[in-house]
């Protein structure tokens, strides 16, 4: 399984520790090599401040009801922490072309980035094994205010740089 993490826990009452790479579901299994039952008691504590990834200004922006507003230029130190979502909109006024593009490093992390139009029809997505650099020209047909969506690929924590340019 993707992620899995194996803790050894040989001494009654020892504490076994997992880091996890940021919020999201865990699952964990339990089991012992011998045959014979054994009873045990388990406690599960988190402790929030080993969270590794500090998330960045524009937060709370995790769904795309009233995300902020991208302004025109080179926005910079923006961060995808694990699964958590980054929305943004910004308004092309016209029928004008824009371009539009995320930095990132890819040996930290892979970003998504996902578009959408004021109708909700998705306009463009970047998958995965992304090179670190996406960019895109569009050409707006009219006065349009797009959804913009950037997140880690399974856990990604990696900072970005969003570059946007309408004409
Ligand atoms: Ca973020
Ligand atoms: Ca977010």
């Amino acid at each position: 399984m993707a992620g899995e993490q194996t803790l050894c826990h040989r001494l009654p009452g020892a504490k076994a520790e997992a880091v996890v790479p940021g919020p999201g579901e865990y699952v964990y299994t339990i089991f012992h090599t011998a045959e014979a039952s054994l009873a045990y008691d388990l406690i599960v504590e988190v402790d929030e401040q080993l969270d590794p990834c500090m998330d960045d200004r524009w937060e709370p922006n995790d769904d795309p009801f009233m995300p902020p507003i991208l302004p025109q230029g080179v926005v910079t130190r923006l961060k995808a922490c694990g699964m958590d979502a980054d929305w943004f909109e910004f308004t092309v006024l016209g029928a004008q072309g824009f371009a539009l593009g995320i930095l990132f490093d890819p040996l930290l992390g892979d970003l998504d980035l996902t578009l959408w139009d004021g109708a909700g029809a998705q306009v463009l997505q970047y998958g995965d094994g992304n090179p670190g650099a996406l960019f895109l020209q569009y050409q707006s047909a009219g006065t349009t205010t797009y959804l913009l969506k950037i997140q880690g690929d399974a856990f990604s924590v990696a900072p970005y740089d969003i570059v946007y340019f309408s004409n």
